[in-house]
């Protein structure tokens, strides 16, 4: 079949919206309708060329929800016409990661993922002219037909809005999740979160969720402040503002550091400071941002000798067929909140927006709904 897809053609150059070809479901994959997707900022990430992982010409997006099509030979836990949300982080239930309670990044595929392949090793989209096309973190939703291997697939229930629930593909998940599944926090908890983007604005409402106490959000865009307050923050410090050493001022304010901090920036400067400012003797810092090829994190190791630690979290510890469906009910039920955060919608044809509203600090969630 022919769909109409954003190709990135590029590091660095507009996606340009084509169509483009796509092959049907093999074995143990399925055809989905996209009908809407989030753009995360891995997505920039990727397509700026700073990925060590970034391969071209590919199809991004990985913020999905829509609707079975077609099912190949061998599923039997999908058929046309449920809906999906996309999983780049798979659960096959099977391999040696899937049955261990300790983590929640299943391998079975990984390996073909990375290299924008299907679990066989070919990709299934191409040109027009035959030429192949990459997949991306196995799941490619900026298309409007995108195939995708069943683990990778969670169902979800039918009156949820594609619109709203694709965000749980990724930023709703990893930010709530880094909170609950990953650190675990208790009640009563000191928090600081760097950066109060798409995912930090959701580690904010799992702090919340969690029953924190003081929730610290730390951004160099003032104009996040508003958003990040009515999900939870209770306090907020613009480092452009601090005079003197930030893990100083942080750690005064929270009374001797932090228990629990999480960077949602990227930046490995932020990573470091949130780790300097959890508190001594029992501090987390828990790394959500994803950095540059080639940028390495650094601190004393008396850091780690005084009691602190170093965590990071992918796809906030979820399994994703397991965990998505019952963050879908959350949701429906009012107990956590999606909307506020989807600040900008736009058609495919207009998805170069979504990209320079990230790029202004304009955006918390730009979703594309096809
Ligand atoms: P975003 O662009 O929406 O938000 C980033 C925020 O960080 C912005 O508000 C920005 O102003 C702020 N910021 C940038 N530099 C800062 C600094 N030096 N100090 C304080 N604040 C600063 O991005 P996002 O979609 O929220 O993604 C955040 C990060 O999380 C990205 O690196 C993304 O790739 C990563 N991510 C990781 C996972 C995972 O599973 N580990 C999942 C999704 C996203
Ligand atoms: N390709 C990058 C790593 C990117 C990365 O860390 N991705 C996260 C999800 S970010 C979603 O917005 C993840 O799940 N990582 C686990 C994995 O197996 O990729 C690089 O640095 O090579
Ligand atoms: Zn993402």
């Amino acid at each position: 079949m022919q769909t109409r897809a954003a190709l990135a053609v590029g590091a660095g150059k507009p996606l340009e919206v084509t169509t483009v070809n796509l092959e049907g479901p093999k074995a143990f994959e399925v055809l989905v309708e996209i009908k809407a997707t989030g753009v995360c900022h891995t997505d920039e990430f990727t397509l700026s060329g700073a990925d060590p992982e970034g391969l071209f010409p590919a199809i991004l997006g990985h913020e999905g929800a829509g609707v079975v099509v077609e099912v190949g030979p061998g599923v039997t836990s999908l058929k046309p016409g449920d809906h999906v949300i996309p999983l780049y982080t798979p659960e096959c239930r099977q391999c040696e990661y899937c049955l261990n309670p300790k983590t929640n990044l299943c391998q079975s595929i990984r390996s073909t993922q990375g290299q924008g392949l299907m679990p066989d090793g070919t990709p299934r989209f191409s040109t027009l002219d035959g030429d192949p096309i990459l997949h991306y973190m196995g799941t490619s939703t900026f298309s409007n037909f995108t195939v995708v291997p069943e683990i990778a697939l969670a169902k979800i229930r039918e009156d949820a809005p594609f619109d709203k629930v694709c965000y749980i593909g990724c930023g709703v998940t990893t930010g709530i999740g880094a909170v609950i599944n990953t650190a675990k926090v208790e009640i009563g908890s000191k928090a600081i979160v760097f950066g109060l983007g798409g995912i930090g604005l959701n580690v904010l409402q799992g702090l919340r969720l969690a029953g924190a106490d003081m929730i610290v959000g730390v951004d160099l865009n003032p104009s996040k402040v508003p958003m990040a307050e009515r999900f939870g923050m209770t306090h907020f410090v613009n480092p452009a503002e601090v005079e003197g050493d930030l893990v100083a001022y942080l750690v005064n304010l929270t009374k001797g550091g932090a228990d629990y901090t999480f960077d949602a920036t990227g930046n490995v400067k932020v990573m470091r400071t949130a780790l300097e400012c959890a508190h001594k003797g029992w501090g987390e810092s828990i790394i959500i941002g994803v950095a540059p090829a080639g940028a390495e994190i650094s601190t004393r190791p008396f850091q780690l000798v005084t009691g602190r630690s170093w965590r990071g979290t992918a796809f906030g510890g979820a399994r994703g067929r397991t965990d998505v469906p019952k963050i879908v009910d959350w949701y429906m039920d009012g107990k956590i909140e999606i909307d506020p955060m989807i600040t900008h919608t736009m058609p495919l044809d207009d998805i170069n927006k979504a990209f320079d509203l990230m790029h202004a600090g304009e955006s918390i969630r730009s979703v594309v709904i096809y």
